[in-house]
């Protein structure tokens, strides 16, 4: 392990600051860029002299290059998660979520950086594969500007990747949960959004049956994959499903928070969100062929961690 440190954009997020965490704890020094949009400082242990952060924009060609000066790997997990806001407005999510990326690259190419940990999406696949579990293979069918820019990322790292050696290791993530997932919009990640309104006491809102089935995975479960991706010395091409092969309905998510919690305030049913997706599971082979498999945290477990987690703010 050199001292040079691991670059990770978007650190300071739900995802990137439980990698921080992780990195930092084998002895790694982090460098990360986040413009704090919705990334939060109190995210990060910045009482840690091994951590720096650089308050900034991945959109800024002049910015990345900086952050990118010294380093020996970057994971570039900065962009607008939010797939309503790239609906909403598809200009602004374009600079973070596309030239965040061609910047990363561009910016590895001339500092001679080789690795790079890409957070794509399942969102890639649109509706294609409903109802059996989804292989890498499955014919892409972005539907949103998000998609859009995360597929387009994954062609770019590709191409960085055949003409200039870089190493990247591009992951779909399915449905990762756990604390510091932010529940404050609508269209946050379900399981952030019920636990909190759970432990609140407020009604649950369940668009259709509950019925409907997600791959989930515990947030220190993918990242204990983002360190292998890191340290791993071969990189195959391809891009990499994250998700568990198993499906959770939102009704027996339900039921899980409800033994965590003891009790649920009511839960309602009304109609389903349109384009919603009824199944989204993972073929995980290539993952599981690549990677050592931690032990999936339960969803119970899962759940028990946010809600302390949410009990503590
Ligand atoms: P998050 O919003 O918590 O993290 C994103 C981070 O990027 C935030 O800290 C934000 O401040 C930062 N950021 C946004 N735009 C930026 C910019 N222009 N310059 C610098 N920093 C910027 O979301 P997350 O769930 O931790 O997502 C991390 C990555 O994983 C994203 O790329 C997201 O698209 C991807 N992803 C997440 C999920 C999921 O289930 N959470 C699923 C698929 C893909
Ligand atoms: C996920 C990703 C999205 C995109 C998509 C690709 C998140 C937050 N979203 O969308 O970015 O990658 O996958 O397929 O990771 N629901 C309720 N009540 C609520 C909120 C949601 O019933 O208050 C339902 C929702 O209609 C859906 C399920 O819960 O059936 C999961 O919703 P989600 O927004 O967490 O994730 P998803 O899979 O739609």
């Amino acid at each position: 392990m050199t001292h040079n440190p691991i670059l990770i954009t978007g650190g300071a997020g739900f995802i990137g600051s439980h990698l921080t965490d992780a990195l930092l704890a084998k002895g790694y020094a982090v460098r990360v860029l986040d413009d704090l949009s919705t990334g939060k400082r109190s995210n990060l242990p910045l009482d840690n002299a091994k951590i720096e952060l650089i308050e900034g924009d991945v959109a800024d060609a002049q910015v990345v290059a900086q952050a990118m000066s010294g380093c020996q790997a970057v994971v570039h997990l900065a962009a607008v998660a939010s797939v309503q806001a790239s609906v909403d407005d598809p200009v602004r999510t374009h600079q973070s979520n596309f030239i965040g990326t061609l910047n990363v690259c561009e910016a590895m190419r001339q500092a001679s950086v080789k690795r790079v940990v890409f957070a794509s999406s399942a969102a890639v696949y649109g509706n294609n594969g409903e109802g059996h579990p989804i292989d890498e293979e499955t014919p892409k069918a972005p539907l949103t500007p998000y998609a859009s820019d995360k597929l387009a990322s994954e062609y770019y790292l590709d191409f960085y990747r055949r003409e200039h050696a870089l190493e990247p290791v591009i992951f779909r993530f399915f449905n990762i949960f756990g604390p510091r997932q932010d529940p404050s919009s609508p269209y946050s990640g379900v399981i952030s959004i019920f636990s909190e309104r759970a432990q609140k006491g407020l009604p649950i809102t369940v668009f259709g049956d509950g019925e409907q089935t997600r791959d989930f995975v515990y947030v220190e479960d993918l990242v204990k994959v983002l360190v292998q991706a890191v340290e791993t010395p071969q990189v195959k091409p391809g891009a990499i499903n994250v998700g568990m092969n198993k499906a959770t309905s939102l009704n027996q998510m339900l039921e899980a928070l409800a033994e965590v919690l003891g009790q649920i305030p009511p839960v309602s049913y009304s109609e389903a969100r349109s384009g919603d997706i009824r199944h989204s599971r993972a073929n995980n082979q290539r993952l599981v062929e690549r990677f050592t498999m931690p032990e999936q945290t339960l969803m119970k477990v899962g759940l028990d961690r946010l809600l302390k987690n949410l009990s503590v703010k």
